[in-house]
């Protein structure tokens, strides 16, 4: 119990500056979701890209273990407070899936990303694409476990973590900017941890 005491304290400089306002640091990997883990059969798994209701592209599992794999390390900040550093991830970047699909332009700069538990979230297309955002399967080089979004799940590192969508099915480009899951029970359509838009009427 050497450590426990490290909680409570102000963090040092190094920390703090890498700690978003109103954050704290934490050494553990809380679960948070509306309800229960789905199961996911790999058999069963399809990643659909779509333009609003067309499908664009989709692969199987064996297809999408096919695509380039990209590796991030970094932080997370969950709008429930938590933050956790140097967090390390491997998937598929969105900028490689999109190459894949022979996706010449982006039909729309918005998009949801859909999740098998019917939750969605809307993240632009510029903090998707850029190198910004992947569909992880990977976390501390392990698959990744079924609480933490397994088999799939998208990692938008820079913003809060509930638009990293667990249990990911697809992402659809969308007509306008559309408030998923958490955005339409008052939660923040952009969600910057840096500028604490928790919720909506968070500037
Ligand atoms: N499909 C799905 N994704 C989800 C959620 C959810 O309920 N369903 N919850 C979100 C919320 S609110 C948070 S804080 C993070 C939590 O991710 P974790 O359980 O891996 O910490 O997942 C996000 N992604
Ligand atoms: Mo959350």
């Amino acid at each position: 119990m050497a450590n426990r005491g490290f909680t409570g304290r102000r963090p040092g400089a190094a920390t703090a500056s890498r700690l978003p306002p109103g954050q704290y640091l934490t050494e553990d990997f809380p679960v948070l979701a509306k309800g229960p883990t789905p199961r996911v059969e790999l058999s069963q798994w399809r990643f659909t890209l779509y333009d609003g209701p067309r499908p664009l592209a989709a692969w199987s599992w064996d297809e999408f273990n096919q695509l380039p794999r990209t590796r991030w390390q970094g932080d997370i900040h969950c709008v429930t407070k938590w933050s956790k550093f140097d967090t390390q991830w491997q998937g598929v970047a969105i900028d490689d899936l999109f190459a894949a699909a022979g996706l010449a332009a982006p039909p729309t700069p918005w998009l949801l990303a859909l999740s098998s538990d019917d939750y969605d979230t809307n993240v632009p297309l510029a903090d998707l694409a850029g190198g910004r955002a992947m569909v992880a399967t990977h976390f501390d080089g392990q698959p990744l476990h079924p609480e933490h979004g397994g088999p799939a799940r998208l990692l938008v590192p820079h913003l809060y973590f509930w638009k990293s969508a667990k249990w990911l099915r697809g992402l659809r480009f969308t007509q306008r900017d559309e408030a998923g899951f958490w955005e339409l029970r008052g939660y923040h359509m952009y969600g910057d941890p840096w500028k604490q838009q928790r919720f909506s009427d968070d500037p």
